[in-house]
């Protein structure tokens, strides 16, 4: 691939009529592709103007916007590394990251400027800006003065392109290095494997600070100089109407069965679309077969990580590799993408047969640098032949097809959005009067799984559950809150002393069932 820079590669694909629209949004704003081009450019200017270091990190907590998705293209344009924050962090969460990745600039919207600004002064950022929603902070203000025209800087394949925090298997969170490279091959053949056409148009529903909705969905339909009909926040109605306009669609579970409750969900209303894919948390197989039920189409889904891009997929047509198969399989999430070696090995370090479950471990283009300033968490998250052990458990079958069936770390996915046990844990456990807990993820009809936290209290304190998750909304990201919340007098143990989480989880499995 002689191209590595990844805008520079997003910015060839653009139809060759610059005035056509690229984004049209659900407040009625469009947005040529000439618009993308010059709005990423006077960014970058900006950014160069400031004359910070290639490599440099760009932190961002803004809502979604398209100018956000300018502000991301422009990061790449200039060499610099994009570091995308979740809108539901608090305080606690951003010093945290802003302290680890030490960002030149700081980006965040202009009602979080105080605290924002704060935090980012004393981790020796020099420069924070704003932007919100309705194209308006110092950002843009600033870009204004700088021209519209901008020589893309070189970058070599290896270079990082975004950093992700994710917790990985354990402990506290670590930024996975992503490299132009990583994402351009992950991109470029996907383009292929899914089909995309020309004349395809993306419903864009998902936020844009995680893999999903940022690199999935957006290099997608850059890349095939598609248009993007383009939601601020998912809403089922809005999408299942914009259906005769689009033919693409992408989700995590949560999004489709919010879409299955609506009864506007038919054949007619789906029968412009081609492709619906899902992916970042297991779609039930009740879902799966619903959707073909209700549209007549079969959900594509597929299997990533932060630190991966996308790793397996369902196939769109026949796959030549795999026995010539073209089914897409609900339960599984299909074959190891073109480029991508996957393997299920044992305890013992040694690849299993057809249908035996261990963990899952991948090497390929799309598999990150390591963790940011962390050799040593990266060196025991890979194994001396180069594999990236992922975290996930399961098995690979006589026709090829992967399924997932549970994760070795302990982690929970809700509504698509990650919860570290330990994390809370650690939350509640700083709380007084508390001895101990543990947080357990439990099935869930709306969001799949959710976060029920057990609390033990220290020898005669009172302890009340309301107060403790009261105090954890004052802390946290909304989506860690966990649902509900138990003061017990004890926690089940085996006999090393251990919490046995597989009990709590069997005895609160049908708390919202
Ligand atoms: C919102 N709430 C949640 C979640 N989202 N609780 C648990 N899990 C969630 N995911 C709670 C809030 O705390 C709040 O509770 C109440 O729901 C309403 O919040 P609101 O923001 O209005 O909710 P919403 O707009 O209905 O959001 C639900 C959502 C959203 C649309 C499903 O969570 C979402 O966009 N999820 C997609 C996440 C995603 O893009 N993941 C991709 C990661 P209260 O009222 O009590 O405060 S990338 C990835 O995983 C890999 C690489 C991959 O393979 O793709
Ligand atoms: P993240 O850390 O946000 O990148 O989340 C990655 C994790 O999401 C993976 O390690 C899997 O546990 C999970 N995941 C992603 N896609 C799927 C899927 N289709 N089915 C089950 N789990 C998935």
């Amino acid at each position: 691939m002689a191209q590595h820079n990844l805008f520079s590669a997003l910015r060839a694909a653009f139809p060759k009529d610059l005035d056509q629209i690229a984004v049209e949004t659900d407040n009625g704003l469009n947005y040529s592709w000439r618009d993308l081009d010059r709005a990423s450019a006077m960014l970058a200017n900006l950014f160069e103007s400031l004359d910070i270091p290639k490599g440099s990190r760009v932190a961002v907590q803004v809502e979604k916007s398209v100018e956000a998705m300018m502000l991301y293209l422009a990061t790449l344009r200039a060499g610099l590394v994009f570091l995308p924050l979740n809108t539901a962090y608090q305080s606690a969460e951003i010093e945290y990251f802003v302290g680890n990745a030490e960002p030149a600039v700081v980006v965040c919207s202009s009602a979080n400027f105080g605290w924002v600004s704060k935090i980012a002064f004393k981790a020796g950022t020099r420069h924070v800006f704003t932007l919100d929603d309705d194209r308006t902070g110092s950002l843009l203000a600033r870009a204004a003065h700088h021209s519209d025209q901008h020589t893309p800087t070189v970058q070599q394949a290896d270079d990082l392109a975004a950093i992700l925090y994710t917790s990985g298997t354990t402990g506290r969170s670590k930024g996975a290095m992503l490299s132009h490279g990583n994402m351009l091959s992950n991109a470029v053949m996907l383009k292929d494997y899914w089909g995309w056409k020309p004349g395809d148009v993306l419903i864009h529903a998902l936020p844009i600070f995680h893999v999903h909705g940022l690199f999935v969905a957006i290099h997608g339909a850059l890349l095939n100089g598609s248009k993007m009909i383009w939601l601020s926040k998912f809403d089922p109605q809005r999408v299942i109407t914009h259906m005769a306009q689009a033919t693409v669609f992408m989700g995590v579970p949560t999004l489709y069965v919010r879409m299955l409750n609506e009864p506007s969900l038919t054949r007619e209303a789906a029968k412009h679309m081609r492709l619906f894919i899902a992916g970042s948390a297991p779609l039930l197989i009740e879902t799966f077969n619903a959707w073909i039920e209700r549209t007549g189409h079969t959900i594509l889904e597929r299997y990533g990580m932060s630190e991966t891009v996308m790793l397996t997929s369902n196939p769109y047509a026949v796959d030549a590799r795999y026995k010539g198969q073209s089914e897409r399989r609900g339960g599984t999430v299909g074959f190891p993408l073109p480029g991508v070696s996957l393997r299920v090995r044992g305890d013992d370090g040694h690849n299993l047969p057809v249908g035996e479950i261990g963990g899952i471990e991948v090497k390929g283009p799309n598999v990150f640098h390591g963790y940011w300033r962390m050799p040593e968490k990266t060196k025991e998250e890979f194994t001396s032949d180069g594999y990236f052990k992922t975290g996930d458990v399961g098995k690979i079958d006589e026709r090829d097809y992967v399924t997932i069936v549970g994760r070795s770390k302990d982690l929970i996915i809700s509504g698509g959005y990650n919860v570290y046990p330990a994390e809370i844990e650690g939350y509640i456990n700083d709380m007084p009067g508390v001895a101990e807990s543990a947080l357990v993820g439990v099935a869930h009809p709306d969001f799949g799984e959710v976060g029920v936290a057990v609390v033990i209290a220290k020898a005669g304190a009172q302890l009340n559950a309301d107060q403790i998750i009261a105090q954890l909304k004052s802390q946290l990201a909304n989506f860690k809150i966990p649902k509900k919340c138990f003061v017990v007098p004890e926690l089940p143990r085996n006999t090393m002393g251990k919490v046995q989480k597989n009990l709590l989880r069997e005895q609160y499995k049908s708390l919202f069932l």
